[in-house]
Protein backbone atom coordinates (compact mmCIF):
# COMPACT_ATOMS: atom_id res chain seq x y z
CA UNK A 1 0.00 0.00 0.00
CA UNK A 2 0.77 3.64 -1.14
CA UNK A 3 1.26 5.56 2.39
CA UNK A 4 0.08 8.96 2.39
CA UNK A 5 2.47 11.32 1.38
CA UNK A 6 0.61 14.77 2.37
CA UNK A 7 3.50 16.96 2.19
CA UNK A 8 3.30 16.86 -1.99
CA UNK A 9 1.14 19.80 -3.10
CA UNK A 10 0.06 17.53 -5.50
CA UNK A 11 -1.54 15.65 -2.80
CA UNK A 12 -2.86 18.39 -0.58
CA UNK A 13 -4.35 20.15 -4.00
CA UNK A 14 -6.19 17.12 -4.43
CA UNK A 15 -7.16 16.30 -1.33
CA UNK A 16 -8.46 20.05 -0.96
CA UNK A 17 -10.46 19.60 -4.26
CA UNK A 18 -12.21 16.32 -3.54
CA UNK A 19 -13.24 16.39 -0.07
CA UNK A 20 -15.88 18.41 1.62
CA UNK A 21 -19.41 19.79 0.26
CA UNK A 22 -19.64 22.25 -2.61
CA UNK A 23 -18.13 22.28 -6.16
CA UNK A 24 -15.26 19.39 -6.26
CA UNK A 25 -12.48 21.26 -8.47
CA UNK A 26 -9.05 20.07 -9.22
CA UNK A 27 -6.35 22.55 -10.08
CA UNK A 28 -6.16 22.87 -13.85
CA UNK A 29 -2.00 22.79 -14.30
CA UNK A 30 -2.35 19.43 -13.52
CA UNK A 31 -3.43 18.53 -16.50
CA UNK A 32 -0.12 19.02 -18.40
CA UNK A 33 1.89 16.01 -17.53
CA UNK A 34 3.54 14.40 -20.24
CA UNK A 35 0.34 12.73 -21.98
CA UNK A 36 -1.76 15.74 -20.78
CA UNK A 37 0.48 17.82 -22.82
CA UNK A 38 1.09 15.46 -25.69
CA UNK A 39 -3.06 15.83 -25.90
CA UNK A 40 -2.85 19.86 -25.41
CA UNK A 41 -0.79 19.61 -28.70
CA UNK A 42 -3.12 17.90 -30.59
CA UNK A 43 -6.06 20.24 -29.50
CA UNK A 44 -3.80 22.75 -31.29
CA UNK A 45 -4.32 21.36 -34.40
CA UNK A 46 -7.86 20.72 -34.13
CA UNK A 47 -10.43 22.89 -36.69
CA UNK A 48 -12.67 23.63 -33.72
CA UNK A 49 -9.50 25.52 -31.74
CA UNK A 50 -8.14 28.50 -33.40
CA UNK A 51 -6.85 29.84 -30.47
CA UNK A 52 -3.18 28.76 -30.84
CA UNK A 53 -3.30 29.32 -34.45
CA UNK A 54 -4.43 32.87 -34.22
CA UNK A 55 -2.31 33.73 -31.37
CA UNK A 56 0.86 32.24 -33.51
CA UNK A 57 -0.74 33.98 -36.73
CA UNK A 58 -0.21 37.54 -34.88
CA UNK A 59 3.21 36.69 -33.85
CA UNK A 60 4.52 36.00 -37.09
CA UNK A 61 2.58 38.65 -38.61
CA UNK A 62 3.92 41.75 -36.53
CA UNK A 63 6.81 40.00 -35.32
CA UNK A 64 9.10 43.11 -36.53
CA UNK A 65 6.41 45.39 -35.15
CA UNK A 66 6.03 44.48 -31.66
CA UNK A 67 9.74 43.55 -30.83
CA UNK A 68 10.27 47.43 -32.83
CA UNK A 69 8.85 48.88 -30.19
CA UNK A 70 11.11 47.97 -27.66
CA UNK A 71 14.32 50.00 -27.91
CA UNK A 72 17.81 48.71 -26.89
CA UNK A 73 18.92 45.60 -25.35
CA UNK A 74 16.42 43.65 -24.59
CA UNK A 75 16.17 39.88 -23.45
CA UNK A 76 13.23 37.88 -23.55
CA UNK A 77 11.33 35.78 -20.21
CA UNK A 78 8.28 33.42 -21.75
CA UNK A 79 5.60 32.37 -18.69
CA UNK A 80 4.72 28.68 -20.07
CA UNK A 81 7.31 27.78 -22.61
CA UNK A 82 5.26 25.47 -24.22
CA UNK A 83 6.93 23.98 -27.47
CA UNK A 84 8.42 27.20 -28.34
CA UNK A 85 7.41 27.17 -31.94
CA UNK A 86 5.09 29.94 -31.35
CA UNK A 87 7.64 32.19 -29.98
CA UNK A 88 10.42 31.97 -32.99
CA UNK A 89 9.14 34.48 -35.49
CA UNK A 90 9.83 37.31 -32.30
CA UNK A 91 13.19 35.63 -31.42
CA UNK A 92 14.11 35.63 -34.76
CA UNK A 93 13.41 39.47 -35.57
CA UNK A 94 15.41 40.21 -32.42
CA UNK A 95 18.73 38.14 -32.97
CA UNK A 96 18.51 40.08 -35.94
CA UNK A 97 19.78 43.02 -34.21
CA UNK A 98 21.66 41.72 -30.87
CA UNK A 99 22.57 38.85 -29.05
CA UNK A 100 19.83 37.90 -26.87
CA UNK A 101 19.20 36.38 -23.77
CA UNK A 102 15.62 34.04 -23.41
CA UNK A 103 14.13 32.55 -20.10
CA UNK A 104 11.70 30.27 -20.94
CA UNK A 105 9.98 29.55 -17.50
CA UNK A 106 7.81 26.24 -16.88
CA UNK A 107 7.30 23.38 -14.55
CA UNK A 108 7.62 20.96 -17.05
CA UNK A 109 11.10 19.73 -17.62
CA UNK A 110 9.97 17.72 -20.82
CA UNK A 111 8.51 21.55 -22.47
CA UNK A 112 11.95 23.45 -21.52
CA UNK A 113 13.88 20.77 -23.37
CA UNK A 114 11.42 21.30 -26.63
CA UNK A 115 11.29 24.63 -26.54
CA UNK A 116 15.50 24.78 -25.82
CA UNK A 117 15.54 22.53 -29.22
CA UNK A 118 12.96 24.42 -31.55
CA UNK A 119 14.60 28.17 -30.05
CA UNK A 120 18.92 26.90 -29.60
CA UNK A 121 20.55 29.27 -32.27
CA UNK A 122 18.62 32.12 -31.91
CA UNK A 123 19.48 33.12 -28.34
CA UNK A 124 21.31 31.92 -25.35
CA UNK A 125 18.64 29.89 -23.62
CA UNK A 126 18.08 29.74 -19.90
CA UNK A 127 15.59 27.67 -18.93
CA UNK A 128 13.93 28.07 -15.52
CA UNK A 129 11.76 25.09 -14.16
CA UNK A 130 9.56 27.10 -11.82
CA UNK A 131 6.13 28.62 -11.18
CA UNK A 132 6.08 31.34 -13.43
CA UNK A 133 6.36 33.88 -10.15
CA UNK A 134 9.03 32.20 -8.79
CA UNK A 135 10.85 31.73 -12.18
CA UNK A 136 10.56 35.90 -13.15
CA UNK A 137 11.95 36.88 -9.57
CA UNK A 138 14.95 34.72 -10.72
CA UNK A 139 14.85 36.77 -13.94
CA UNK A 140 15.23 39.46 -12.21
CA UNK A 141 18.07 38.58 -10.54
CA UNK A 142 19.90 37.36 -13.06
CA UNK A 143 19.29 40.51 -15.97
CA UNK A 144 22.19 42.90 -16.61
CA UNK A 145 22.18 46.15 -15.82
CA UNK A 146 20.48 48.72 -18.55
CA UNK A 147 18.71 45.51 -20.09
CA UNK A 148 14.90 45.66 -21.01
CA UNK A 149 12.63 42.95 -20.61
CA UNK A 150 10.31 41.80 -22.97
CA UNK A 151 7.64 39.11 -20.96
CA UNK A 152 5.65 37.04 -22.96
CA UNK A 153 2.39 35.96 -21.53
CA UNK A 154 0.53 33.97 -24.38
CA UNK A 155 -1.99 31.80 -25.59
CA UNK A 156 -4.67 33.07 -23.17
CA UNK A 157 -3.34 31.23 -20.04
CA UNK A 158 -4.58 34.16 -18.21
CA UNK A 159 -7.92 33.21 -18.44
CA UNK A 160 -7.42 30.30 -16.44
CA UNK A 161 -7.35 32.28 -13.46
CA UNK A 162 -10.38 34.05 -12.21
CA UNK A 163 -10.71 37.34 -12.53
CA UNK A 164 -9.14 38.69 -9.39
CA UNK A 165 -6.62 36.57 -9.29
CA UNK A 166 -5.52 37.90 -12.80
CA UNK A 167 -5.12 40.90 -11.44
CA UNK A 168 -3.19 40.02 -8.39
CA UNK A 169 -1.24 37.69 -10.44
CA UNK A 170 -0.62 40.50 -13.24
CA UNK A 171 0.12 43.09 -10.25
CA UNK A 172 2.71 40.61 -8.46
CA UNK A 173 4.27 40.02 -12.15
CA UNK A 174 4.54 44.12 -12.63
CA UNK A 175 6.82 44.26 -9.27
CA UNK A 176 9.50 42.16 -10.64
CA UNK A 177 9.37 44.22 -13.70
CA UNK A 178 11.33 47.87 -14.06
CA UNK A 179 10.03 51.16 -15.66
CA UNK A 180 10.11 50.85 -20.05
CA UNK A 181 9.73 46.71 -19.34
CA UNK A 182 6.90 44.59 -21.83
CA UNK A 183 4.31 42.09 -21.30
CA UNK A 184 2.91 40.57 -24.28
CA UNK A 185 -0.72 39.51 -23.16
CA UNK A 186 -1.61 37.27 -25.65
CA UNK A 187 -6.37 36.73 -24.67
CA UNK A 188 -8.71 34.83 -26.57
CA UNK A 189 -11.86 37.02 -27.47
CA UNK A 190 -15.06 36.43 -26.39
CA UNK A 191 -17.11 34.45 -29.72
CA UNK A 192 -20.35 32.70 -29.75
CA UNK A 193 -21.02 30.29 -27.83
CA UNK A 194 -22.00 27.81 -30.54
CA UNK A 195 -18.04 27.99 -31.58
CA UNK A 196 -16.58 28.11 -27.96
CA UNK A 197 -18.43 24.47 -27.02
CA UNK A 198 -17.13 23.13 -30.27
CA UNK A 199 -13.63 24.14 -29.40
CA UNK A 200 -13.90 22.65 -26.23
CA UNK A 201 -15.89 19.20 -26.85
CA UNK A 202 -14.42 18.56 -29.94
CA UNK A 203 -16.16 15.52 -31.70
CA UNK A 204 -12.81 13.54 -31.78
CA UNK A 205 -12.87 13.66 -27.85
CA UNK A 206 -8.78 15.03 -28.25
CA UNK A 207 -10.30 17.13 -25.27
CA UNK A 208 -12.42 14.81 -23.31
CA UNK A 209 -9.11 12.71 -23.33
CA UNK A 210 -7.47 15.48 -21.90
CA UNK A 211 -9.73 16.52 -19.29
CA UNK A 212 -9.89 13.02 -18.37
CA UNK A 213 -5.97 11.95 -18.22
CA UNK A 214 -5.97 14.36 -15.39
CA UNK A 215 -8.09 11.49 -13.47
CA UNK A 216 -5.46 8.92 -15.14
CA UNK A 217 -2.84 10.85 -13.67
CA UNK A 218 -3.91 10.81 -10.14
CA UNK A 219 -4.60 7.01 -10.46
CA UNK A 220 -0.71 7.04 -11.91
CA UNK A 221 0.77 8.93 -9.10
CA UNK A 222 -1.63 9.30 -6.44
CA UNK A 223 -2.42 5.07 -6.41
CA UNK A 224 -6.09 6.17 -6.92
CA UNK A 225 -8.71 3.29 -8.62
CA UNK A 226 -10.45 6.52 -10.43
CA UNK A 227 -12.77 4.45 -13.38
CA UNK A 228 -12.14 6.80 -16.56
CA UNK A 229 -15.33 5.25 -18.08
CA UNK A 230 -17.17 6.35 -15.13
CA UNK A 231 -16.57 10.32 -15.95
CA UNK A 232 -17.46 11.82 -18.78
CA UNK A 233 -16.65 15.31 -19.81
CA UNK A 234 -17.99 17.77 -20.11
CA UNK A 235 -18.00 21.84 -21.76
CA UNK A 236 -20.01 24.64 -20.69
CA UNK A 237 -20.29 28.48 -21.74
CA UNK A 238 -21.27 31.02 -19.04
CA UNK A 239 -21.81 34.03 -21.47
CA UNK A 240 -22.33 36.73 -17.98
CA UNK A 241 -18.76 35.29 -16.47
CA UNK A 242 -17.54 35.11 -20.39
CA UNK A 243 -16.38 31.92 -19.52
CA UNK A 244 -16.22 27.94 -20.65
CA UNK A 245 -15.38 25.62 -18.27
CA UNK A 246 -14.47 22.35 -18.06
CA UNK A 247 -15.66 19.62 -15.73
CA UNK A 248 -15.76 16.01 -15.35
CA UNK A 249 -19.33 14.55 -14.36
CA UNK A 250 -19.70 11.18 -12.50
CA UNK A 251 -22.26 8.70 -14.34
CA UNK A 252 -22.83 7.35 -11.39
CA UNK A 253 -22.94 7.27 -7.71
CA UNK A 254 -19.42 5.86 -7.00
CA UNK A 255 -16.79 6.13 -4.16
CA UNK A 256 -13.19 6.62 -5.36
CA UNK A 257 -10.37 5.59 -3.06
CA UNK A 258 -7.19 7.97 -3.53
CA UNK A 259 -4.22 6.36 -1.86
CA UNK A 260 -1.46 8.92 -1.26
CA UNK A 261 -3.98 11.38 0.00
CA UNK A 262 -5.62 9.10 2.65
CA UNK A 263 -9.00 10.37 1.03
CA UNK A 264 -11.94 8.00 -0.35
CA UNK A 265 -14.03 11.12 -2.06
CA UNK A 266 -17.53 10.08 -2.79
CA UNK A 267 -19.27 11.21 -5.82
CA UNK A 268 -23.09 11.34 -6.61
CA UNK A 269 -24.91 10.52 -10.04
CA UNK A 270 -24.14 13.90 -11.99
CA UNK A 271 -21.90 14.93 -9.47
CA UNK A 272 -18.82 16.99 -11.50
CA UNK A 273 -15.49 18.12 -10.87
CA UNK A 274 -15.05 21.83 -11.92
CA UNK A 275 -11.05 21.22 -13.68
CA UNK A 276 -10.39 24.32 -15.76
CA UNK A 277 -12.08 27.58 -16.19
CA UNK A 278 -11.28 29.77 -19.24
CA UNK A 279 -12.19 33.26 -19.63
CA UNK A 280 -12.47 35.06 -22.67
CA UNK A 281 -12.54 38.81 -23.29
CA UNK A 282 -13.85 41.75 -24.95
CA UNK A 283 -10.62 43.97 -26.48
CA UNK A 284 -12.18 47.19 -24.23
CA UNK A 285 -11.73 44.80 -21.25
CA UNK A 286 -7.74 44.22 -21.39
CA UNK A 287 -6.82 47.98 -21.19
CA UNK A 288 -9.01 48.12 -17.69
CA UNK A 289 -7.57 44.78 -16.11
CA UNK A 290 -3.81 46.52 -17.67
CA UNK A 291 -4.93 49.60 -15.73
CA UNK A 292 -5.76 48.24 -12.89
CA UNK A 293 -2.42 45.90 -12.51
CA UNK A 294 -0.19 48.93 -12.75
CA UNK A 295 0.35 48.66 -16.56
CA UNK A 296 -0.58 50.87 -19.29
CA UNK A 297 -1.93 49.61 -22.92
CA UNK A 298 0.28 50.48 -24.96
CA UNK A 299 -0.15 48.70 -28.43
CA UNK A 300 -2.92 45.96 -29.45
CA UNK A 301 -3.03 43.68 -32.38
CA UNK A 302 -5.99 41.42 -33.49
CA UNK A 303 -6.80 38.50 -35.17
CA UNK A 304 -10.45 38.73 -36.52
CA UNK A 305 -10.87 35.86 -37.75
CA UNK A 306 -11.07 33.21 -34.75
CA UNK A 307 -10.99 36.32 -32.46
CA UNK A 308 -7.88 36.53 -30.59
CA UNK A 309 -5.54 39.88 -28.96
CA UNK A 310 -2.10 40.51 -28.17
CA UNK A 311 -1.72 43.06 -26.59
CA UNK A 312 1.65 44.75 -25.51
CA UNK A 313 0.98 46.55 -21.70
CA UNK A 314 4.27 48.55 -20.57
CA UNK A 315 4.81 49.08 -17.13
C1 LIG B 1 -3.70 26.45 -22.81
C2 LIG B 1 -5.07 27.53 -21.23
C3 LIG B 1 -4.95 28.38 -23.43
O1 LIG B 1 -7.81 27.60 -22.06
O2 LIG B 1 -7.98 27.24 -24.19
C4 LIG B 1 -7.60 23.85 -24.32
C5 LIG B 1 -6.26 25.00 -22.42
N1 LIG B 1 -8.26 23.52 -22.33
N2 LIG B 1 -8.66 23.05 -24.37
C6 LIG B 1 -7.40 27.10 -23.12
C7 LIG B 1 -7.35 24.14 -23.03
C8 LIG B 1 -9.05 22.85 -23.17
C9 LIG B 1 -6.09 26.31 -23.12
N3 LIG B 1 -4.96 27.15 -22.63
Amino acid sequence: MLAPALDSQFVREVHAGLSGFGQKTLPCRYLYDSVGSALFEAITYLSEYGLTRADARILQTHAAEITGSLAGPLAVAELGSGSGIKTRPLLESLCEQQSLAYYPIDLSATALAQCERELEPLAAIVPIEKSYLEGMSEVASRRRAGEKLLVLFLGSTIGNFEPDAAIEFLTELRTLMEPDDGLLLGTDLVKPMDRLLAAYDDPAGVTAAFNLNLLARINRELGADFNLRHFHHEARYHSEAQRVEMHLRSRAHQTVRIARAGLCAEFGAGETILTEVCHKFRADQIAGMARTAGFHLDRQWMEEEWGFAESLLRV
